[in-house]
């Protein structure tokens, strides 16, 4: 009997979650999945290009190559046109909402909002990127979806995953019912269940920030760094400093071994770099399900208000324990008008 358990059977099997649930939610999972099997066949030739083509220039076959976050917004939206399932989607490579007006998703009951690769930049380098995804239930009535019908809090979510394209490429995804991790098997074309109900441990030692900008960092997050390196053998400090530079790839590890990840106000990011809607928001409500904590220094991220697709945000996300310490920091330190 085989213990293999593909992500299409474990959704189908945890569709009783969901009363008067149609199969529209397990639909649109799938969906996500075939579309993140292609990226993931064009993102592991990324080290080809030479032989392939750099994007902007034809291949050896003549084709056109295309820069790979382009090609994976392309796939994103396809996969989730031709299924029919969700009315609108939003994402990190368009500026405006991009609604789907065929018959079939003028009755769609959901919007999808993603990042189709996060990290991209780094992708020559052969570092993990990923695709991050959030879903919604449309709020307008019918028809293609509108820009309101992504303008809703975190704690709306109906789902949110992401998929990591690193050593072994990963699809982790929670709906509010715990977090499962399903890897992708190339023999057989599959995501299979690989980490059953993940969970972040409560404590951790890696902080994860991108120094260089420690000079404009909010004060409350520097006394919280130079707290990580301080030495103090039963809180096991100095802890250790790890930043990949994908947010995926860093949140990925730290939800496996604990950790904290943190991109905060800068100089040159007012508000925080990431965007609340296809990258904190869908991070957070995995990092919760799984036991851990996501806010912007002060409260909850999946409470903050959104006012606009690529609206930005503080986010300090993993570990309780290490998210607690540091918003102790942001509250002793950091000014009053920081708090607003
Ligand atoms: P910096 C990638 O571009 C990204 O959006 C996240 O995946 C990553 O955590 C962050 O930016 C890295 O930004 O300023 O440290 O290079």
């Amino acid at each position: 009997m085989s213990k293999v358990k593909t992500l299409g059977q474990f959704i189908i099997e945890k569709q009783s979650d969901f009363p008067y649930a149609k199969g529209e939610l397990s639909r649109l999972l799938r969906d996500i999945g075939i579309a993140s099997k292609i990226i993931n066949r064009e993102v592991s030739k990324a080290g080809l290009a030479d032989i392939l083509g750099e994007a902007g220039e034809t291949n050896v076959q003549g084709e056109q190559v295309k820069k790979l976050d382009l090609f994976s917004n392309e796939q994103m939206i396809a996969a989730l046109t031709v299924g029919g399932e969700c009315c609108a989607m939003a994402s990190e490579e368009n500026e405006d909402i991009i609604p789907i007006d065929n018959a079939q998703s003028a009755t769609a009951r959901y919007v999808v909002a993603f990042d189709p690769l996060d990290g991209s930049s780094n992708i020559d380098a052969n570092v993990s990127v990923g695709t991050i995804f959030s879903i919604y239930r449309r709020t307008s009535l019918s028809g293609p979806g509108n820009t309101a019908d992504f303008l809703q809090r975190g704690t709306d979510q109906v789902a949110a995953g992401y998929v990591i394209y690193g050593s072994s490429t990963m699809l982790v995804y929670t709906t509010g019912k715990g977090v499962n991790g399903f890897t992708l098997d190339p023999s057989i074309g599959e995501f299979c269940l690989s980490h059953p109900n993940m969970k972040i441990p409560n404590g951790g030692k890696i902080y994860s920030i991108n120094e260089g900008n420690y000079v404009h960092f909010p004060d409350g997050v520097k006394k919280f760094i130079k707290w990580c390196q301080e030495e103090d053998k039963p809180s096991k400090r100095p802890f250790s400093s790890r930043y990949i530079g994908s947010a995926v790839a860093d949140i990925h590890r730290n939800l496996l071994y604990g950790g904290i990840f943190i991109y905060p106000t800068t100089s040159t990011s007012p508000k925080g770099k990431l965007r609340l809607l296809y990258e904190c928001n869908p991070l957070a409500f995995i990092v919760e399900q799984a036991g851990g904590k996501a806010t912007d220094g002060f409260g909850r991220i999946l409470e903050i208000e959104l006012n606009s697709l690529h609206q930005r945000s503080p986010l300090f996300i993993g570990s309780t324990e290490m998210v607690e310490r540091a918003e102790e920091f942001m509250s002793k330190y950091s000014s009053v008008e920081l708090k607003n």
